[in-house]
C-alpha cells in the first residue's frame, strides 16, 4: 500500500527517503503547482546521513490529485496540520490510516474528531532532522517513534514496513501518556530557554523555576488523567537538560529564525487545559503570557 506523505519538510523528507530506499511505494503531496515545480526542478529529495548525501527521486503529486489515499503521514506542524488534512479529506478512502506526527497535543484531536472515519495513529517522535536547503534533509539525531491509537486497537501490520526502512518504532499502548509527558518537558524548558536566550544547559542556574513549573505541571498531568506522566518529572526536567545541555531547544531556534512556535500546542494547550479543569496554574499562566508577549514583541504569532 502507497505510504502518502504530507508536507516534504525535515520529518517529512526523513520518513520519505527511508521508505523510498527500502523500496516501499512513497509519493509526497506538496501544498502547491509552485512547490511541486521546485521539488521537480531540484530533482528529488535528499537525505544526509554519516556525511552521506542520496538523492530520491521520489513522485509527487498535488492534494486535489485523483487517486484514493489509505495511509497518510501527516508531517506538517501542529499549526497547519489541520487545514493541510482538510485538503485532501476527499481523498481518503473509508478507514484510512492518518499517522499524526506533530508536537504537542491539540493539533491531533482536533484531526480525530473532524475525520472519525479514519483511524488516527499517534506518533510521538525523537528523531532529529532539519532541512539543510529546500528539499533536502539533514538527519541529525537517532531516536525513537512510539505510535499508537488513543482508542485502542491492534497493532497494525505495516509497522514491519518502518523496520524494513531503518525507522525506529515503538508501538504504545499508552501513547497519551507519552505526548503529556514530552509535552510537559517542553513546557518546563523551552519557554525558559526563549526567555533566558541561552541553551538548554544554562537552565540549571533556575532550580527554583524548574521546581515551580515542574510541580504545576505534574498536578496538570494527574488532573488530566496522566498519573504515569507526571511521575518524578522534575528529576526528569533535569536528566533532559543535562542531557541536551549544549543544545538549543526547537522552541528557541524557531524564534531565531524568526519563524512561528507551536506554542499553542505546548504551553498554550497546558493552561487551557487547566483552565477547563478549574485546576489553578499561576506560573504556568504567567510564563505563557510572558511568552506570548515575548513573541509579540518580535512580530511573531502569539498563537
Ligand atoms: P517543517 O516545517 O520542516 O515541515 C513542515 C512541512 O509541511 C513544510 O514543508 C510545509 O511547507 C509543509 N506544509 C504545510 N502545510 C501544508 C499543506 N497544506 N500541504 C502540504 N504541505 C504543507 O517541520 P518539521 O520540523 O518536519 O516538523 C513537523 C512536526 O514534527 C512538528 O510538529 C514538529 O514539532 C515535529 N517534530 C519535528 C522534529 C524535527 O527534528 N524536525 C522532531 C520531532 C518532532
Ligand atoms: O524536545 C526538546 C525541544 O527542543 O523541543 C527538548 C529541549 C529536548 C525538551 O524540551
Amino acid at each position: 500500500m502507497t505510504w502518502h506523505i504530507l508536507g516534504a519538510g525535515a520529518l517529512g523528507s526523513l520518513w520519505a527517503t527511508r521508505l523510498a530506499r527500502a523500496g516501499l511505494p512513497v509519493r509526497l503531496i506538496l501544498r502547491s503547482a509552485q512547490r511541486l515545480d521546485e521539488y521537480q526542478r531540484a530533482g528529488g529529495l535528499g537525505l544526509r546521513e554519516n556525511d552521506n548525501l542520496e538523492r530520491f527521486d521520489i513522485p509527487a503529486e498535488l492534494p486535489d490529485a485523483p487517486t484514493t489515499i489509505r495511509r497518510l503521514l501527516v508531517a506538517c506542524k501542529a499549526y497547519d496540520a489541520e487545514a493541510a488534512v482538510s485538503r485532501v479529506a476527499a481523498r481518503l478512502a473509508p478507514g484510512a490510516e492518518l499517522l499524526l506526527l506533530q508536537n504537542g497535543l491539540g493539533s491531533q484531536q482536533a484531526i480525530a474528531e473532524r475525520w472519525p472515519q479514519a483511524r488516527c495513529i499517534f506518533v510521538s517522535s525523537t528523531e532529529g532532522a532539519y532541512r539543510e536547503t529546500d528539499f533536502q534533509v539533514l538527519f541529525a539525531g537517532r531516536g525513537q517513534n512510539w505510535l499508537g491509537d488513543p482508542h485502542g486497537g491492534a497493532a497494525p501490520a505495516w509497522l514491519s514496513e518502518l523496520d524494513l526502512a531503518g525507522i525506529a518504532q515503538t508501538w504504545s499502548t499508552e501513547i497519551l501518556s507519552r505526548l503529556w509527558r514530552k509535552l510537559a518537558l517542553n513546557c518546563a524548558i523551552n519557554p525558559l530557554t526563549v526567555l533566558h536566550d541561552c541553551r538548554n544547559g544554562e537552565l540549571l542556574q533556575h532550580p527554583a523555576q524548574l521546581a515551580v513549573l515542574s510541580e504545576e505541571l505534574g498536578r496538570l498531568l494527574v488532573a488530566s488523567g496522566q498519573p504515569a506522566a507526571a511521575n518524578d518529572l522534575e528529576n526528569e526536567v533535569l536528566r533532559v537538560i543535562e542531557a541536551t545541555a549544549a543544545n538549543y531547544s526547537s522552541m528557541l531556534q524557531d524564534v531565531c529564525l524568526g519563524r512561528r512556535t507551536e506554542i499553542a500546542y505546548l504551553l498554550g494547550h497546558a493552561c487551557a487545559t487547566a483552565e477547563t479543569l478549574g485546576l489553578p496554574t499561576p506560573k504556568l499562566h504567567a510564563l505563557h503570557q510572558r511568552l506570548r508577549e515575548h513573541l509579540r514583541q518580535r512580530g511573531l504569532p502569539t498563537d
